[in-house]
């Protein structure tokens, strides 16, 4: 039977993994130790002391990872390329070892038709860097062009798609506002420095990216918000949270300036960030924009309190799940016309730039059966939901060029550890066994009839 949601032809099919998340060998061929070595090492601060020490070992099992991607017949694999490898202390000498195991993972590609699509920057910031003062210090940025330059070098001939950064809003506020990751610093003002840094960290990438032939766009993590009540109090921090979240860093990429309510709202918190020339550096045309899709947000008005433990609770809101509403084992509501609301919505903001959805999954409590099968109805469905509404979307006008299903494997979930598992391939940690979960099948079905 032919599908009833026929995407467009040429519709890229892919799936998505991270460095850190998967790679392990963080001591191998003259890696230098990134700000998630640190912070994992750390007691206390990822549950159950998760590190990515080892991973799903993808450093040296990648060939059959590879395999596994050409097996579910996906044309596309977006993965990061680890900062650390390349420039073991963030800015001296190139490690050509480091740059050897992406260039082996490209050509992996390119020889099973499958496309890479790399993300440059994708949170593991070398801690050497951050010694010296991480995101919040704008020679970071700097850095980060001479980090891009190296890996241009070596790979510009063969990438057709690069992304600068992966989730900036969430290396900036959860990495230097709340601390809950890497490198796990609590200031409002230095995530705000942070959030302007890794913004230039883009712009600075984006001409010497120029210099290929690829099409460069940017990764950003996006909610669909929405107020708890139809009060004038949520709505009013509705549009705040909107703003918090979604324009911080879309509009200074795509608008040339940061969404004013916020910018009031921060107010001399910003003072002396911004330098001439910099938000016209920023908005650089991009080709195309990655959303990471998980969740609606339904906010509540709440007044500051700029006294806890959590800078991020200064923030007039909090969200909260209502009731009824299913959720994932992250706690993540399950509303799929969340993400067709908000694809219409940023559609109509942003009608010029093509969409990619470069990350949307679910974490379950997967379970191998005696026979070693992993049946995940719940992914699924998820999945499937999730990929009605971005056809429903299409269907009025949305410029989506692909999706890419996070993640390919099961891996390490940053301050969750390895106990959330979003992967359509489950991943034994003990014998690094792979297997395709029953979503993995469905999801191979869905590329190759190009539609569900
Ligand atoms: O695992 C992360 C990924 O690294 C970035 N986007 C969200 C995923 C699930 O939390």
């Amino acid at each position: 039977m032919p599908p009833a949601r026929r995407f467009p032809e040429g519709f890229i099919w892919g799936a998505a993994t991270a460095s850190y998340q998967i790679e392990g060998a963080v001591e191998e061929d003259g890696r230098g130790p990134s700000i998630w070595d640190v912070f994992s090492h750390t007691p206390g601060l990822v549950r159950d002391g998760d590190t990515g020490d080892v991973a799903c070992d993808h450093y040296h099992r990648w060939a059959a990872d590879l395999d596994l991607v050409a097996e579910l017949g996906l044309g596309a694999y977006r993965f990061s390329i680890a900062w650390p490898r390349v420039i073991p202390d963030g800015d001296g000498a190139i490690n050509d070892r480091g740059l050897d195991f992406y260039d082996r993972l490209v050509d992996g590609l390119l020889e099973r038709g499958i496309r890479p699509v790399p993300t440059l920057y994708h949170w593991d910031l070398p801690q050497a860097l951050e010694d010296r003062g991480g995101w919040p210090e704008r020679s970071t940025a700097d850095a980060f062009g001479r980090y891009v330059q190296a890996v241009v070098d070596r790979l510009g001939d063969r990438v057709p798609q690069w992304i600068t950064l992966n989730e900036p809003w969430v290396s900036a506020f959860i990495g230097y506002g709340n601390g809950r990751h890497a490198p796990g610093r609590r200031d409002l003002h230095d995530a705000l420095l942070a959030s302007h840094h890794l913004l230039l960290a883009h712009a600075h990438a984006m001409p010497i990216l120029r210099t290929t032939r690829s099409e460069v766009g940017v990764t950003l993590n996006v909610s669909h918000v929405v107020p708890a009540t139809g009060g004038p109090a949520d709505r009013y921090a509705a549009g705040v949270a909107d703003q918090q979240v979604n324009g911080w860093f879309a509009d200074p990429i795509l608008r040339g300036r940061y969404p004013d309510r916020m910018a009031t709202w921060y107010g001399s918190l910003l003072d002396g960030i911004v330098r001439d020339g910099d938000l016209e550096a920023i908005s650089a045309p991009i080709d195309f924009v990655g959303l990471n899709y998980y969740v609606r947000t339904h906010v509540r008005a709440v007044p500051g309190e700029a006294s806890t433990s959590d800078p991020m609770d200064a923030l007039p809101y909090r969200a909260e799940v209502p009731d009824g509403v299913p959720t994932t084992a992250m706690g993540w509501p399950v509303e799929p016309d969340g993400l067709s609301d908000f694809l219409v919505g940023f559609s109509a903001a942003h009608p010029s730039t093509p969409i990619l959805i470069t990350e949307n999954g679910s974490a379950w409590e997967d379970r191998v059966a005696a026979d070693g099968s992993v049946a995940d109805p719940d992914r699924i469905a998820y999945l499937e939901s999730h990929l009605a509404a971005v056809h429903e979307s299409m269907a009025t006008g949305v410029d989506v060029r692909g999706y890419f299903a996070w993640s390919l494997l099961d891996n390490f979930e940053w301050a969750e550890g390895y106990g959330k598992r979003f992967g359509i391939v489950h991943v034994d940690y003990r014998t690094q066994r792979r297997t395709l979960k029953a979503s993995g099948r469905r999801y191979a079905e869905i590329a190759r009839q190009n539609g569900l």
